[in-house]
């Protein structure tokens, strides 16, 4: 166990393997496989002694709500502790699934603890939330299809996430679906016309509360197993976008990539015969887009042909 003093909850690693494992399972992870993540933008725990970096997925809610039964049905393993009466999550428990054999990069899947337990607990869980939500990549937030007031759970992610960018790291699970009226006792859950009716009411009323994309919402039943593979494909879609952001070069960057292609093709003699003190500061120029400098301007380009 990891008493990590700036998250304020020990850390626990209840696995650990390649990220095949998960793979196998869900295909649509595999676009995480040898991803190299950015150490700015991530949260790093210790694994073995070192520090490892990882993109996850948190899973968070009211106390019972099902997000530790969720997390072991995907990761096909009883890993995090249940409980039909008692609260039973008090650290932050983590799956941890490498995505590079050479690298600590890892894909995390994270049980918080619940809230609803006590009130002082409650405000002690919000504010640790908040911190870890901050650099957090993905928010799996678990609501129960058989509850009608929403209120609490609105007043959290509110505190939560406050502006629209942050809104977008959320999905919005709703699990217990197999309990939404008219609950019928047959087993593998198959819901009736009846019931998808009703998912489908209480799509708009959440939507309409909680205003998050309806794409972005997810009704499921950890315990039936019933799409828990969309529970997983609503986690990548939301992963793949962070990826992308993180791919896209802000434009200090891109000057310097077009700075850097330029200048490998200079003689590279730092004569000065174009009017620039060096080739870089030429280079610099010619991949300016607001200046009218060309790499044909370098007296010794042709040369080098
Ligand atoms: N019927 C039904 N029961 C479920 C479902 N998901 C979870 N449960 C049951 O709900 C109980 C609580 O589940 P947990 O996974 O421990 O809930 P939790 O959200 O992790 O709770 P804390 O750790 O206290 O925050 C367990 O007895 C589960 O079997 C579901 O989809 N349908
Ligand atoms: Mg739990």
């Amino acid at each position: 166990m990891i008493d990590n003093g700036t998250l304020g909850l020990s850390v626990e690693i209840v696995h650990e393997s390649m990220l095949d494992e998960l793979i196998n399972e869900f295909g649509e992870l595999s676009f995480l496989k040898g991803l190299d993540i950015s150490k700015d933008n991530s949260i790093c725990w210790e694994i073995h002694g070192k520090h490892s970096y990882c993109i996850q997925a948190m899973f968070i809610g009211k106390t019972g709500y099902g997000k530790s039964t969720t997390l072991n049905k995907i990761c096909g393993q009883e890993l995090f502790k249940t409980d039909e009466i008692n609260s039973c999550t008090k650290s932050l428990f983590s799956a941890e699934y490498k995505l590079d054999i050479h690298k600590n990069h890892y894909f995390s899947l994270c049980d918080l603890p619940g809230i609803g337990e006590s009130i002082s607990a409650d405000k002690a869980y919000v504010e640790y939330y908040a911190g870890m939500l901050k650099k957090s990549h993905c928010v799996v937030y678990v609501l129960r299809a058989d509850q009608r007031d929403y209120t609490k759970d609105h007043e959290i992610l509110k505190l939560l996430f406050k502006t629209e960018e942050q809104k977008k790291k959320i999905v919005l699970a709703v699990n217990f679906s197999d309990k939404i009226e008219p609950v019928s006792r047959f087993s593998p859950f198959i819901p009736s016309q009846k019931q998808i009716e009703n998912m489908d009411r209480k799509l708009h009323e959440i939507q309409k509360l909680f205003k998050i994309p309806k794409s972005n919402i997810v009704f499921y039943s950890a315990a039936e197993g019933y799409n828990l593979n969309v529970v997983v494909e609503k986690i990548a879609g939301l992963l793949k976008n962070v990826v992308q952001k993180q791919k896209e070069l802000t434009p200090f960057e891109e000057q310097r990539r077009k700075t850097k292609e330029i200048h490998k093709m200079l003689p590279q003699h730092n004569c000065g015969d174009c009017g620039y003190k060096n080739c870089w500061s030429f280079a610099m120029a010619a991949a300016s887009s607001n200046n009218s400098v060309s790499i044909n301007d370098c007296h010794n380009f042709e040369e080098m042909f």
